[in-house]
């Protein structure tokens, strides 16, 4: 049966693949965008023009009480996916007013609203590995020891602990996804993968241009986005709510990204010196095409996160499908179709 859906934070990369998904299905999708004009759509500017028609746009902002409060009041959605999010790490640690607001506000507002206003909406959180902070021992479960290093992982552990209070002591039928990082072509500029591959892009397209880079020594476990709303949907889909990790439990430096990025374009980088003063060039021509600088190294950043995604096997039969060289691919076609 055909459900009617609101999916937060519409605009986003995830946004793109869950709206997309759902309009598959036949289901009635509602799509929440902040403020902007008409033409400001996110990344649902990639859906064919059936497709974003097919979409329910609503403007507003979920820090507002009294709009969450009317919009969940009047829709009586059947199922909420709460994407909504200031979603930089590193933009938390100079904004982390601004993140609590959108991250903490937002989720209590449209939790609550839920609660006391259409109980019986199933509500979908997406959390993430931040919230776990630096690995300690092993792989990232589900149960996996929590020290958030960020405003941005703070928030992301609060969410986290609502859902379950609210699952907990008003029955309300609340998990949450906790999302490893996941990439894809639609994947938002501040965050490093699409800084490499856009850069790639443009080097390889013959304009001279260096990368600069924090720390790239850093570990990740980077998966395709698109992939991981499958998972989403799959969790949603459940008679009874339950929190699920999402990973590859492949665990890559930026460096490797970066490395298998240029390879990708032709360009087998040579690296030398160290720290502050590492450098790759493109042995072809000899330029620079790679330097660290020091302004975008981050206090408290995490050295590496590494997710077990076991019991989203065992009980969502899910599997990341997506290597991370297929995601290079789909990312640096992407930018090269933008850069002809
Ligand atoms: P992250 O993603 O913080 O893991 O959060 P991001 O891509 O921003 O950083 C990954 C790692 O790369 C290092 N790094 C740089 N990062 C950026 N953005 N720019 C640089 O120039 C740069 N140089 C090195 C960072 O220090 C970091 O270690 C993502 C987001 O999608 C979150 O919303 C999500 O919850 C988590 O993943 C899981």
């Amino acid at each position: 049966m055909s459900k009617k859906i609101l999916i937060t934070g519409v605009g986003g990369q995830d946004g793109y693949f869950l709206a997309k998904l759902l309009l598959e299905r036949g289901d009635t999708v509602h799509g929440l965008l902040r403020g902007g004009s008409e033409d400001e759509i996110g990344s649902l500017k990639f859906l064919g023009e059936a497709e974003l028609a097919r979409i329910g746009i609503h403007r507003g902002d979920v820090t507002e009480k009294w709009f969450v409060d009317e919009l969940i009041q009047r829709e009586l959605f059947d199922e909420v996916f709460h994407l909504a999010a200031q979603s930089s790490v590193a933009r938390s640690i100079g904004h982390p007013r601004e993140t609590i607001d959108t991250n903490v506000l937002g989720l209590t507002n449209i939790a609550t609203s839920i609660r006391d206003r259409s109980p019986k909406t199933k509500l979908l959180f997406t959390g993430s590995s931040e919230m776990f902070g630096d690995l300690t021992d092993g792989k990232q479960s589900e149960s996996a020891p929590r020290h958030p290093q960020s405003p941005y992982g703070l928030t992301k552990d609060f969410g986290f602990q609502l859902i379950n209070a609210y699952r907990k002591h008003y029955g309300l039928w609340a998990a949450t996804a906790i999302l490893f990082n996941h990439e894809s072509e639609f994947r938002g500029e501040q965050f490093v993968t699409k800084k490499i591959i856009q850069s790639v892009a443009r080097i390889s397209a013959g304009r001279d241009e260096t990368l600069s880079l924090g720390n790239i020594y850093a570990e990740r476990d980077w998966g395709y986005a698109g992939d991981y709303m499958e998972g989403v949907l799959d969790v949603m889909a459940l008679e009874l709510p339950d929190d699920f990790v999402f990973a590859t439990g492949q665990l890559h430096s930026v460096k490797d990204f970066v490395n298998l990025a240029f390879k990708h374009a032709g360009i087998e980088l040579e690296w030398s010196g160290e720290g502050l003063d590492e450098i790759a060039r493109d042995p072809s021509n000899g330029k620079v095409v790679v330097r660290i600088d020091e302004q975008f190294y981050r206090p408290g950043d995490i050295k590496g996160t590494c997710g077990d995604y076991s019991k989203a096997s065992h009980q969502l039969g899910w599997k990341p499908r997506t290597t991370l060289e297929e995601t290079i691919s789909k990312m640096i076609q992407h930018e090269q179709s933008k850069e002809l």
